[in-house]
């Protein structure tokens, strides 16, 4: 492994785990500074506002890769999450890995309710400044790609009430970026209030080949911290390359050892705890690539003093 991804993993897993938490300015009155642009002032198309609904099945400009997948259409769901071929009024999410038969995107899969407070809009980008931001990004977080943006389709739920017209408001987009045979997801989370309607954030395939929960996401009430957390580094930013099938992937090449360096609030000598503490790291293996059939055991834990 190149030492290179060997930090990006290091660095990751320490994120992802939530320790590292870098506060943002808060800021009501703008969007906030990782959104890219959107709404009307953007020339998005706005979702019909409605509790359940969606946008119509979207025909794409560019077919998009999700782990093997090439899909021409996509829907963007007014409670919180993308799904390809036909539109969805779920309003309560299953927990990924769901063993479906579904390819899903979710920012924030729960019953969100735009009917009253919030709009759902979106835009795909072939072109202009965007896709060169874009480019920029991706190159950031994944440094040894030769990638250019080609293709950029960006949906934003800005500042969205939940059931029933709650005065809430939840702001948080998804990120669709293509280019080559390289593809990305990029979820971006503002505000989001905290709910006692169950959600789920991440990603899921046909069968769970695939897929990543953002830690936390599953319960409801620590969903408010999604604006801090991230596993690149940038609160509030979740990245995920999405194109390839588990082979194509760092562990490819030989790895013999990966050390991980690990903080917790938590007392890992517990088993409850560890279990979880193993959940999460299988998590991150998986993101870059390991089959999620892998089993981790832990061999010892030893308590020492800080
Ligand atoms: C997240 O950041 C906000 C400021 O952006 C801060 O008010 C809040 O306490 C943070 N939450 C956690 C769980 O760190
Ligand atoms: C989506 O539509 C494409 C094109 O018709 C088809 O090949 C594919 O099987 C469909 N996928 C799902 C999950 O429905
Ligand atoms: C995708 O959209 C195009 C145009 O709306 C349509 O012709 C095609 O049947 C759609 N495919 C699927 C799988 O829904
Ligand atoms: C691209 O990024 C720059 C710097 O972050 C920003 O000023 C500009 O508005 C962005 N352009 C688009 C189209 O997103
Ligand atoms: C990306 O675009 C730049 C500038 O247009 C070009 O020089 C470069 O070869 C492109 N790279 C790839 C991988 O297409
Ligand atoms: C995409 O992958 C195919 C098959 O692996 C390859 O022939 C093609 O050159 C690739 N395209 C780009 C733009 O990398
Ligand atoms: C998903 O699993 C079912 C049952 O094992 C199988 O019949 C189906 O072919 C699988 N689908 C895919 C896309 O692998
Ligand atoms: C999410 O919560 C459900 C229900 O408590 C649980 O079955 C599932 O394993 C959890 N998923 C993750 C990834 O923690
Ligand atoms: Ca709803």
């Amino acid at each position: 492994m190149r030492l290179s991804a060997l930090q990006n993993l290091l660095f990751t897993s320490v994120l992802s785990l939530g320790i590292t938490t870098t506060a943002t300015t808060a800021d009501s009155l703008t969007a906030p500074a990782i959104f890219y642009p959107f709404g009307s002032a953007a020339g998005d198309t706005n979702n019909p506002a409605d509790d359940d609904g969606s946008s119509p099945v979207i025909q794409l400009s560019s077919s998009f890769l999700f782990f093997g997948h090439s899909y021409q259409n996509i829907s963007v769901n007014n409670n919180g999450f993308f799904t390809f071929n036909q539109t969805s009024s779920e309003y309560v999410p299953y927990s990924f890995p769901a063993n479906r038969n579904q390819d899903i995107i979710a920012g924030l899969w729960t019953d969100l309710d735009n009917r009253v407070k919030g709009v759902v809009s979106y835009q795909q980008y072939i072109n202009g400044g965007l896709l060169t931001n874009a480019t920029r990004d991706i190159k950031t977080y994944f440094p040894d790609l030769n990638f250019n943006a080609s293709w950029v389709f960006v949906a934003t739920w800005d500042k969205v009430a939940y059931f029933p017209k709650t005065n809430t408001e939840t702001s948080f987009q998804i990120v669709l970026i293509s280019g080559g045979n390289y593809s990305f997801i990029l979820m971006n989370y503002g505000d989001i209030a905290v709910t006692t309607h169950p959600v789920q954030a991440g990603y899921d395939t046909i069968n769970s080949t695939n897929y990543f929960v953002i830690p936390g996401s599953n319960l409801s009430s620590f969903i408010s911290n999604l604006r801090n957390s991230s596993n690149v580094g940038v609160p509030g930013r979740w990245v995920f390359r999405v194109d390839s099938e588990p082979g194509n992937s760092i562990f490819k090449n030989n790895v013999l050892g990966i050390r991980f360096r690990l903080s917790s609030f938590s007392d890992v000598t517990q088993s409850g705890n560890s279990e979880q503490l193993l959940q999460q790291i299988k998590q991150e293996l998986v993101k870059y690539g390991l089959p999620n059939s892998v089993e981790l055991k832990l061999r010892k834990t030893q308590k020492i003093n800080p």
